[in-house]
């Protein structure tokens, strides 16, 4: 099975802050999921790097915008390796291939008789890169304003060229009510019908004052309209037009990951594109919400946009991957603090599952001379803790499928609950003196429950959780932890140090219990 997963292309206008990244680490955590679960996957990133707002971010800083996204998108990928993303391309959309995938969408939609020349006068905004009728903006102290996303409009008036937008209001309310799953969550699917079902305009898409772009085909006046090149992306990456056999792989996107301020460019702009192009339509686009800091908007002039780096370099790299997916509930609005992230790492992190893993491992070093205990006769709470282990996995990939990552992780997490309470009430370090039998099954099914867990866990904290696969010696744990996509590839593909085959589908290891090695 082939499972094509991709984030929004980032504009490199500025450099990466923690909204990037936390889009970066739940893709990655539904890519290696996938991954992991015997899937092979294609995970597809990058910088959306042509349009005004580049063009005139290069012009107050003196360079050309090529430079300025040269510059920037090497930051954006460095960043990608930072959040240990094990992405597959990083797309910019100034490749060569792109220019061409972008074309050819366009000359499709053009085919079609989708695509006429007139003239376009409103609103624009440069922050947001998007048009606006009169009705959406508002005057705020003589500044006309986007309503919805606040940012500053400017009076446009020049030739375009539209789109028939308009044409596609009613095939579009048929695709949300007949594929409701094609927009998540709920709310956000509720928002684009709602505005699709208000009427839509046709819509300008090329521009003739400035020329950062794609060129429109057949008129080199015009350049497109940034937000058709930059949906276009998702194509180039599977290989349209040129490679067809890669095409026919990738395509249709399984989901389009995105935050909910561009829910509007994928679930509307989008589909209509693709249905007038005649190409297949992704089968979901999810919204994630937005991230604040301690309740409050990232923004420059508050002076509490936090870089990432410096987020990571503080707490470690599986803390902060493991903070932002535990916390949040994904497609929700969420809050990040200190507070926050060590109270986490210290209740979740240290205690339930680091404490668990190194006690029940400890006492099996010292006690069973370091190999895997043997098991007796099962109680019944050995069978219920291990059961509900073991039902974890079917629920996580319903979780996953409909990007409920915070569910995911919850549900391993309640298992090391159970799990620590079990041990407690077990008390396998009085059972040492007493009855060494039982304490060796008692480690055993806590190990055993340790090592599901860590197995459930590596998409979420693929060093750290890869690290306690490797002390319970579950093969090709640690290159599946591994930060890059080859090495997950290997470690899935290549024999073992023991020469045995790495199983395949590294959740397959959840039905075939710990043994000794
Ligand atoms: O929108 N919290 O690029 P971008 C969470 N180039 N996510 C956030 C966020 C925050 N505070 N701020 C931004 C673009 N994002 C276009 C995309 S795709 C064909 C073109 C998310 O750099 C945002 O929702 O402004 C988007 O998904 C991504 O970061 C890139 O935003």
């Amino acid at each position: 099975m082939s499972f094509f997963i991709t984030t929004a292309i980032a504009y490199p206008n500025g450099v990466p802050h923690i909204g990037h990244a936390y889009e970066y680490i739940a893709a990655d955590t539904l890519a290696r999921f996938k991954r992991l679960d015997g899937e092979e996957v294609f995970f597809l990133t990058g910088t959306d790097e042509h349009g005004l707002k580049m063009q005139q971010t290069a012009e107050k800083e003196g360079v050309t915008a090529r430079e300025l996204a040269d510059r920037n998108a090497a930051v954006f990928r460095e960043l990608q390796d930072t959040v240990g993303s094990s992405y597959d391309r990083f797309i910019r959309t100034t490749d060569a291939d792109h220019l061409e995938c972008a074309q050819e969408l366009w000359r499709r939609m053009e085919a079609k008789g989708d695509i006429y020349l007139d003239s376009y006068s409103g609103w624009y905004s440069v922050r947001d890169e998007a048009y606006f009728a009169e009705d959406e903006t508002e005057v705020v102290d003589g500044v006309r304003r986007a309503i919805t996303t606040g940012t500053e409009v400017e009076w446009t008036e020049e030739e375009s060229y539209f789109f028939r937008l308009s044409a596609y209001q009613d095939k579009l309310l048929a695709l949300y009510s007949e594929h409701p799953e094609f927009v998540g969550p709920d709310v956000r699917r509720n928002e684009v019908a709602s505005f699709v079902g208000s009427g839509l305009k046709d819509l300008s898409i090329s521009r003739t004052t400035f020329d950062w772009g794609v060129p429109v085909p057949g008129n080199e006046k015009h350049v497109m309209y940034v937000w058709v090149d930059a949906l276009a992306n998702y194509l180039t990456g599977a290989g349209f037009p040129g490679d067809a056999d890669s095409f026919a792989t990738w395509w249709p996107a399984d989901v389009h990951i995105i935050g909910k301020d561009i829910a509007r460019f994928h679930a509307v702009y989008w589909p209509a594109f693709l249905m007038s192009a005649g190409i297949e339509l992704p089968k979901r686009v999810h919204a994630h919400g937005f991230l604040f800091n301690k309740g409050e908007k990232m923004s420059k002039s508050v002076g509490n946009v936090v870089d990432p780096h410096a987020l990571i370099a503080e707490y470690g790299l599986d803390t902060v991957r493991f903070f932002f997916l535990r916390e949040i509930s994904y497609g929700q609005d969420g809050s990040y603090s200190h507070e926050g992230i060590v109270t986490r790492m210290n209740t979740d992190l240290a205690n339930e599952y680091g404490n668990l893993a190194q006690r029940s491992l400890s006492m099996v070093a010292k006690n069973c001379g370091a190999a895997v205990p043997t098991p007796g006769e099962l109680t019944a709470d050995d069978e219920a803790l291990l059961a509900a282990a073991r039902a974890v996995l079917p629920a996580a990939r319903e979780h996953i499928d409909a990007q409920n990552i915070h569910l995911y992780v919850d549900a391993a997490w309640k298992v090391l609950a159970a799990a620590n309470k079990y041990f407690t009430v077990q008390e396998p370090w009085k059972l040492r003196k007493t009855d060494a039998a039982r304490m060796e099954t008692v480690l055993w099914v806590t190990l055993e429950v340790v090592r599901i867990v860590s197995l459930l866990a590596q998409p979420v904290m693929p060093t750290a959780a890869g690290k306690v696969l490797d002390l319970l010696g579950v093969p090709g744990a640690a290159d599946a932890a591994g930060a890059s996509a080859d090495s997950v590839a290997a470690a899935l593909e290549a024999p073992n140090a023991q020469g045995a085959l790495v199983p395949e589908r590294m959740f397959a290891a959840i039905d075939s219990p710990l043994v000794a090695g």
